[in-house]
């Protein structure tokens, strides 16, 4: 069901320096920025490899607000990795597939995510303490 890791989302209070450091760090490229009022984020895509079906990249977090979802998790426990992504071909068929299984889905249809895509989110407690995203890329032009 899972095609690759989409991404990893880290958490961070600010985000012009986290960048600057994965940059420094690891020489990554960011190719896309975009504030996302529904997710409560500012997010960073740092390209790290592109593969069949979508790239793989690391999404650096800020919170929009202390009340959004990374918000709450800075606060609790700090900057870090906050959620892992599977690019997915199928976003609505994933959810319906994990869903049957008994996992709880926080989402109960597709949002817009990064870059075009949809994504939906998987309730941590049920997926041994990670936060899971399903991802599906937007078509290739
Ligand atoms: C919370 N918990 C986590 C967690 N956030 N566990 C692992 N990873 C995380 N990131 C734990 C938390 O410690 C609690 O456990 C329990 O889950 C319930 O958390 P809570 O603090 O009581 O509840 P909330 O209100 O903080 O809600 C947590 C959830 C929320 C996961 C339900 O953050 C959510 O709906 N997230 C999905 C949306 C999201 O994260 N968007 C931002 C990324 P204990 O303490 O009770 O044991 S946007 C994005 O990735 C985009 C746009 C993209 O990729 O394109
Ligand atoms: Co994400």
């Amino acid at each position: 069901m899972f095609m690759r890791i989409d991404h990893i989302g880290i958490a961070c209070h600010d985000l012009e320096e986290k960048i600057a450091l994965f940059e420094r760090t690891f020489e990554l490229t960011v190719v896309a920025r975009e504030t996302n009022e529904e997710q409560g984020v500012k997010e960073a895509m740092l390209h790290i490899a592109d593969g069949e079906g979508g790239g793989s990249y690391i999404q650096l977090l800020e919170p929009l607000s202390a009340d959004s979802p990374v918000g709450k998790f800075l606060a609790k426990r700090g900057e870090g990795v906050h959620h892992v992504a599977f690019g997915v071909p199928d976003v609505a068929d994933a959810m319906e597939q994990i869903g049957a299984k008994g996992v709880r889905l926080l989402d109960e249809r597709p949002r817009h995510g990064s870059m075009g895509s949809s994504i939906a989110f998987l309730h941590p407690k049920d997926v041994g303490g990670m936060l899971t995203e399903l991802v599906q890329a937007a078509p290739q032009p």
